[in-house]
């Protein structure tokens, strides 16, 4: 027969430091998602549900201690916990929205500018895990972030933090990755989402296999 084996889903991660606006945009590209008949999932590492993710709960959260290095290992077990789940949605034609994958973990750990976690200790431990068809860095200022509310209390969340974190995800740009400007209208960042994942799903066809990370 001639028919076509329908296309993988879309694999589209969203990444940034606190009060990007992540979780707004991605609630808004699920929506666009759904308009357009398109079988979609919206995702978020640190996945709190899972025994790994209790554990990081109680780690945010200020509940538990532990060393950096520790805590590193647990939020990449907590992505490969997930990893088949992850490729058997895709292969079943599942577009997948995520909130902060392996990035995240690397930009967070290598931001604590430890002799112990370099770049590279970093990057180790999510090595090999799938890689996204797209990564949207949303860029927010300062100054936009602050006047999006002060600071919640859990750990990591302080302005100076926040800007080695910024410094870290710049480090880790690759072919996949689009920084959008996100100090603007949740309705006009949505638009400057809505442009890279809809061009992105016109060139799925050409990727009918997924890369790892690197
Ligand atoms: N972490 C790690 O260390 N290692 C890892 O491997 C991973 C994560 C995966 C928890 O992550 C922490 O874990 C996080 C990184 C670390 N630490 N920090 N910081 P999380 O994703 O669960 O929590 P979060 O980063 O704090 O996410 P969030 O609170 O969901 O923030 P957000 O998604 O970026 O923003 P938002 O909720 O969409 O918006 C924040 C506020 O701004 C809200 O009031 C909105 O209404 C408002 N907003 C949003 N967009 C706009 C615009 N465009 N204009 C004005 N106001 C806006």
């Amino acid at each position: 027969s001639t028919e076509q084996t329908p296309p993988r889903g879309a694999f589209i991660v969203f990444e940034g430091v606190d009060r990007c606006g992540k979780t707004t945009q991605c609630n808004k590209l699920m929506e666009h998602l759904k308009a357009k008949d398109l079988s979609a999932e919206l995702w978020r590492f640190p996945d709190r549900s899972t025994e790994s993710g209790k554990r990081i709960n109680a780690y945010l959260a200020k509940e538990v201690e532990m060393s950096d290095e520790e805590v590193h290992l647990l939020f990449a077990q907590n992505r490969w916990e997930k990893r088949q789940t992850l490729l058997d949605k895709l292969a079943a034609g599942t577009t997948l929205v995520v909130d902060r994958y392996a990035y995240s973990g690397i930009a967070y750990s290598s931001a604590k500018g430890k002799d112990t976690m370099s770049l590279e200790w970093c990057k180790a431990p999510d090595q090999t895990l799938p890689a996204p068809d797209l990564v949207l860095y949303l860029e927010v200022s300062a100054e936009a972030a602050k006047a999006r509310g002060g600071f919640g209390g859990e750990r990591y969340e302080t302005a100076d933090f926040q800007e080695k974190v910024a410094e870290m995800f710049e480090q880790q740009k690759n072919a996949v990755w689009v920084s959008l400007d996100a100090d603007d209208s949740p309705d006009e960042v949505h638009d400057r989402v809505k442009a890279e994942v809809d061009r992105t799903l016109t060139t799925l066809k050409d990727f009918t296999w997924l890369p790892v990370l690197r």
